[in-house]
Order: structure tokens, then C-alpha cells, then sequence
């Protein structure tokens, strides 16, 4: 015979797949910005994505959320979103330097995805590198 008490965490635990559980609809990450370029230090910030969320998504939360990250960006007609400076820094078409995206992946191998920040789904504890760099 199941007292109150166990009945009610079984009944928890058959409701739990389908409840709106916050923690795990954040997936999350760390956005580091580093500089291919010139010698500046390199700055890591913890975000988080929502599920199969952007990755434009998880840098307006870091914005949004204070510790200091900035980004602008300008909408291609053709691609979406293209990232155009980072922390004050841009991107200049006459000196080719840009905004460069780069994902390390758990495992620690390094790759640099075919899309953008607006259709970027980052998985759980990827490593987003933004990294300012030449063309
Ligand atoms: C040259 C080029 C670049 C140059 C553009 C600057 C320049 N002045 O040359 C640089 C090196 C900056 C670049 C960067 C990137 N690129 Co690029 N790029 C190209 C390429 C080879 C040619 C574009 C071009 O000149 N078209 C001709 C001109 C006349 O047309 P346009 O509309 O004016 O071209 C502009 C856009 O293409 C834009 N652009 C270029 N790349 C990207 C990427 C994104 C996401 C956006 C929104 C816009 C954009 O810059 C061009 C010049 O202003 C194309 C592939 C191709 N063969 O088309 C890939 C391509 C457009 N790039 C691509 C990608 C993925 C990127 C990066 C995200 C790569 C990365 N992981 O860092 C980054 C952008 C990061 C960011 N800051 O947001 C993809 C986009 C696919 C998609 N659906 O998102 C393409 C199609 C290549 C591919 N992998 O298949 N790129
Ligand atoms: C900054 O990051 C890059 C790429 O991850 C790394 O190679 C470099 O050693 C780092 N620099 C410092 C000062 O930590």
C-alpha cells in the first residue's frame, strides 16, 4: 500500500515529461571573443540557448544580461544576419578583417559552421568563438 506522500512523488514523476521544466529547456554555453589580429585579450562570458534556439538568440540574452558584451550586426537580404562588431570592435571591408564564427565542440575539436549567428543552433556545452580575424 503507497502512502500519500509516495503516491504524490509518483504521480510527479509520470507528470514530469510533459511539464514545462525550465532548467531543461536551457542549453548552455560560453561565447569567447578572441583576436586574430591584433594582440588583445580574450574574454569568456556563460549564456545559455533555449531549446534548438540561435545563437543570436543567447548573445542578446549576454547582452541583455550585463557583463559587459556587445555586438551590432546588419541584415543581409540573402543570409540574415551578419555580425559586424563585437565589443566596439568592426569589421572593415578595406582592411578584410571580420567577425569570424568558430564552434569547439565538448570534445575540443574545432570547426567553423557554414551559416551565420542567425541560424547557428548551438548544442549543449559548445564553445562559441568569436573570432576577429582577416580575409
Ligand atoms: C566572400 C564571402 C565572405 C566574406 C565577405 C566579405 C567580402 N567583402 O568579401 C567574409 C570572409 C567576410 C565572409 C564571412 C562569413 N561567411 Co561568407 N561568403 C563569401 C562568399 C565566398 C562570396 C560572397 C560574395 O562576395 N558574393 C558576391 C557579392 C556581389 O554579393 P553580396 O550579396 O554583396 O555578398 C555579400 C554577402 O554574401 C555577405 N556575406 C558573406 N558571407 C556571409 C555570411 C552570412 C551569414 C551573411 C549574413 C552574409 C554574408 O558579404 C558579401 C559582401 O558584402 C560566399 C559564397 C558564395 N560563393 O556566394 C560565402 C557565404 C555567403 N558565407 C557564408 C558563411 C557561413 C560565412 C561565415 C558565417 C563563416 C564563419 N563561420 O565565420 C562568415 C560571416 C560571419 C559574420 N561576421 O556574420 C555562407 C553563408 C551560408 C548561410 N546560409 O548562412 C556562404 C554561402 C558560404 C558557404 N559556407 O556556403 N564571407
Ligand atoms: C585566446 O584564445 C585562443 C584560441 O582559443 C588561444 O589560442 C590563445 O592562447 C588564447 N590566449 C590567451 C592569452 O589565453
Amino acid at each position: 500500500m503507497m502512502t500519500p506522500a509516495l503516491l504524490s512523488a509518483a504521480l510527479l514523476l509520470l507528470l514530469l515529461p510533459g511539464a514545462p521544466a525550465q532548467d531543461s529547456n536551457q542549453t548552455p554555453i560560453s561565447i569567447h571573443v578572441i583576436n586574430s589580429v591584433t594582440n588583445t585579450p580574450n574574454m569568456t562570458y556563460s549564456t545559455y540557448v533555449v531549446f534548438r534556439g540561435i545563437l543570436l538568440g543567447a548573445m542578446r540574452r549576454l547582452r541583455d544580461s550585463g557583463p559587459g558584451f556587445t555586438f551590432k550586426y546588419i541584415e543581409d537580404s540573402n543570409y540574415g544576419p551578419f555580425l559586424t562588431s563585437v565589443n566596439g570592435l568592426a569589421g572593415c571591408p578595406t582592411m578584410r578583417t571580420y567577425w569570424e564564427l568558430l564552434v569547439k565542440k565538448a570534445g575540443g575539436r574545432v570547426f567553423r559552421p557554414d551559416v551565420g549567428i542567425g541560424c547557428y543552433i548551438p548544442m549543449a556545452d559548445e564553445e562559441i568563438i568569436l573570432n576577429f580575424n582577416k580575409y
